[in-house]
């Protein structure tokens, strides 16, 4: 059995089973990749929910294990050498997962390293942008009432990038071909999301991608999927 007393955020956030995976999550777009890969995976794992209401992504327990305050966050009991391990950033923890399983990922290098090209493109622009978007369109409306800009702006990024991954899919079952990998996961979340949580498919023109929204519902079909996308669940 491991000892996570190490890491204060297990003060806050009670291990059950400290020998399994520990999440520490909310059901977002960048919550979901996680628990979603989980699933995909069949690790074991125990999602704990981090209240956005009570700010406790901001708590000093939970900062102890991510800095930038943001879920989700992780800690694997069996990390490298078979030490315990701390990661944040969504980005890296589906990348640790790959590497850790052997799965996710296509099973040669530069295969892996094109994986990791649409990861980081997810973490670097679909994720900012999408967000952005929802925040200027959907959460801070009224405040820029008098100023199109920050909408239209990120809007028409969230086309552009959406233009980039009509291009990738046509032909294509998968980011990666024939492979399903953690950059279908990294980015699935946010299409579905700028529907989801920003009410945005109409202005964003999700019909101009058709490509994009068969894949889509290829991904959300999967029950992986459909299981890691309201996980942590409301107790
Ligand atoms: N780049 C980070 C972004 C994480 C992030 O923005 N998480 C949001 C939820 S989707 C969050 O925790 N927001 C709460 C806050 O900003 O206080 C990642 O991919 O893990």
């Amino acid at each position: 059995m491991n000892d996570l007393s190490t890491f204060p955020i297990t003060r806050k956030w009670p291990a059950k089973n400290p020998d399994i995976i520990q999440l520490y999550s909310l059901p977002t777009p960048n919550g979901v990749k996680v628990s979603i890969a989980l699933e995909e995976l069949g690790l074991a794992y125990e999602p704990h929910r981090i209240d956005f209401g009570a700010n406790e992504q901001k708590s000093p327990e939970f900062v102890s294990l991510n800095p930038n305050g943001r879920i989700p966050a992780l800690i694997d009991p069996h990390g490298p050498d078979g030490k315990p391990i701390g990661l944040f950033e969504s980005g890296a923890i589906l990348w640790y997962l790959a590497e850790k399983t052997g799965k996710l990922i296509p099973a040669d290098a530069a295969g892996r390293y094109e994986t990791l090209c649409w990861v980081m493109f997810q973490m670097g622009g679909v994720g900012p942008m999408f967000g952005q978007f929802g925040h200027f369109y959907k959460f801070a409306a009224e405040k820029v009432a008098n100023n199109s800009y920050p909408v239209e702006r990120y809007r028409d990024e969230a086309k552009r990038l959406l233009g980039v991954m009509e291009e990738r899919l046509k032909g294509r079952q998968w980011i990666m071909g024939d492979t399903y990998t953690v950059a279908d996961i990294a980015l699935f979340p946010w299409v579905r999301g700028a529907d989801v949580f920003y009410a945005g498919r109409n202005v964003i023109g999700f019909d101009d991608f058709p490509a994009v929204m068969d894949w889509l519902q290829r991904c959300l079909d999967r029950p992986a999927s459909q299981k890691g996308i309201n996980i942590p669940a409301k107790e």
